[in-house]
Order: structure tokens, then sequence, then C-alpha cells
């Protein structure tokens, strides 16, 4: 048996559908989407078998033109991603069609060193009439020389398995690099840290959630298979820690039971989840938040 492995960047601009379509992929939440834009901040890792191959799904953060620390540091990871890929894929929004922030990573891309397949995925294709997608294929086509263009809807399920189908075929012969039950390459304490930024992230207006950080500081396993979480959300003023604690607690009660309740279900276990808000004026400005994001700080150096 001839067995297949390989890394696929899916890359694209701010909520192009990079996060939802991993999770289709994978068949479980590995990475949190929001209806905001710049919900993933580092390259998250989800695995999903197909044959004999093993698609390692690289999920990364929206491309944009940086102006701060941290989004500098989220478009280099999302690069990052894709020069270390074996397949590109390139997600763009159907209704959106080709933006300037499109026409820049298609600059980007072409700047790429040769060799690695380069896919087009016209997402959200439940949002457009059928023309408009032809129009928009052959833009985009004209522009740039994709191997090939899929048309999905990854919040439907639509066009996935074509996507997929044609990704195991592509990845270089070689075994698997995960074992076989692996969903995920990412820490639990990070993966629980997201889920809570998630919910804060569907809560919370505006500027608040990207000004706001999530780490897990304590893990304890207890012996009745419970686990206790301890989690520190990090906010830069004080205003935003009065948002986030609500009147009476009541944001803060609310937030913490939708995470840990989700928390619960992925672990299959019950969960006690506490939760903090500290300010830290400069967390933006620290390495060591960075690390914890799985990003590298000296990215973000201008
Ligand atoms: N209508 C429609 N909505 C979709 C589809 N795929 C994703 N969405 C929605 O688009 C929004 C953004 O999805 P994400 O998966 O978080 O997008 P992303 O590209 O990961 O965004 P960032 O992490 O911010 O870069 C969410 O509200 C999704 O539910 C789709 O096929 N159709
Ligand atoms: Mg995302």
């Amino acid at each position: 048996m001839t067995t297949r492995a390989g890394f696929i960047a899916l890359i694209g601009e701010p909520n192009a559908g990079k996060s939802t379509l991993t999770n289709r992929m994978v068949g479980a939440k590995v990475s949190i989407v929001t209806h905001k834009v710049q919900t993933t901040r580092a390259r998250i890792r989800g695995v999903a078998l197909e044959g004999d191959s093993q698609l390692i799904f690289v999920d990364t953060p929206g491309l944009f033109q940086p102006k701060r620390r941290l989004d500098r540091a989220m478009v280099a990871a999302a690069w990052g991603g894709a020069a270390d890929a074996d397949v590109i894929v390139l997600l763009i929004e159907a209704h959106r069609g080709v933006t300037e922030g499109v026409k820049r990573i298609l600059d980007g891309l072409a700047e790429l060193p040769q060799g690695r397949k380069i896919a087009l995925a016209i997402n959200k294709i439940d949002r457009v009439e059928v023309p408009t997608l032809l129009d928009l294929t052959k833009d985009l086509n004209d522009r740039f020389a994709f191997a090939k263009t899929f048309m999905i809807s990854a919040e439907k399920g639509r066009g996935v398995d074509d996507l997929r189908h044609w990704l195991a075929d592509e990845l270089p012969e070689g075994p698997w690099l995960y074992p076989e039950d692996q969903i995920a390459d990412l820490p639990m304490r990070m993966i629980a840290a997201e889920m809570t930024r998630e919910k804060l992230t569907l809560r919370l207006h505006q500027e608040l959630p990207y000004q706001l950080t999530v780490e897990t500081e304590n893990w304890e396993e207890r012996p009745d298979g419970s686990a206790r979480i301890d989690q520190v959300i990090y906010v830069a003023r004080d205003g935003h820690k009065g948002i986030i604690l609500g009147r009476k607690g009541e944001t803060i009660k609310a937030i913490s039971k939708a995470s840990r309740e989700e928390l619960s279900e992925f672990l299959g276990r019950k969960v006690h989840l506490f939760l903090q808000v500290k300010v830290r004026s400069n967390w933006l400005e620290e390495a060591e938040r960075y690390s914890e994001m799985g990003l590298d700080f000296t990215d973000g150096n201008a």
C-alpha cells in the first residue's frame, strides 16, 4: 500500500471561511469560527484521512495589510504556513469577488518559490447565483495560473468532497505523519483557551475581541474524572475589564458557561472552568503573550 501525507495551507482574506473549511475537513471543531474578521491568530493544524492519504490542513490567520505588531505576526504566520505547505488552497468569498485584498494575495502568491500546487476554492457559493460564479472563476484564472478551481460552501458542505479527493491525490508519497486517530496538533490547554476566546469574540463588540487574549494557566485532573481549568483573559484597559465582567458579572458568567459546555462536550467529561480578567496595558507588546498564542514575537517587529 502506498500512503501519502502532506500539508495543505488554507489561506485567504479574513472571514473567507478557512477555519470553517478546516473543521469541515477534519469532521470536528479544531479551529474557532466567528462572523468577525481576524478570528484565527496562529496556524492551527487539523488532520483528515482520505483513502490512503493523510491530509494535514493548516488553517491560517487571514491576510490583510498589517498595522500593529499582532497584525504583522499573524500575517507572517499565514505566509509562513503557505511557504511550508505541499499544496496551497486560496479561499475567496464568492459574493465579495476580487477585492483589493485578494489582488494583494495574488501578488504574494506569485512571489512564492515555484513548485507547489496552488488551487482556488471559491467559498460561500450558497450566497451567489451561478453566472456570478462563472464570471469570478474566469476572472481569477485570468489573473493567476491555479492548478484547479473548486466551488464550495464550507458551511453547507457543498463541493468539499471533490476538493478533498483532489488534495488526497496531490500529496507526496510517504508515511503518515500523525497517529491515525489524531485530529489536531495543538495542546489541549490552547484549544481550551481558543474556545473561551471564541465565546468572548461572539459576545463582545467592535475592537474589544482584538484587544484581548486568553491563556490557560492551570489544568488539573480531578480524581472523579473531571477537569478543573483556570484561564486568564488579558485586556489592555480597565474599561474593557468592566465590559467583560458585565453588570453583576452577568457577561463573564454567560461566556464561562458557553465555553465550559463546549469544552466539556469536546473532552467528553465534566469541566470546572474558572475565568479571571486581568488588565495588562502592554500585553500586545509582550513576547510571552505571543508564544502562548503560537506566534513569533519578532515577526511583529516593524
Ligand atoms: N454563507 C456562508 N457562510 C460561510 C461559509 N463558510 C464560512 N462561512 C461564515 O463565514 C464567517 C467566517 O468564517 P471563518 O471560518 O471564521 O473564516 P476565516 O477565514 O477562518 O476567518 P479569520 O480567522 O478571521 O481569517 C463565519 O460566520 C462562517 O459561518 C459558507 O460556505 N457559506
Ligand atoms: Mg479562521
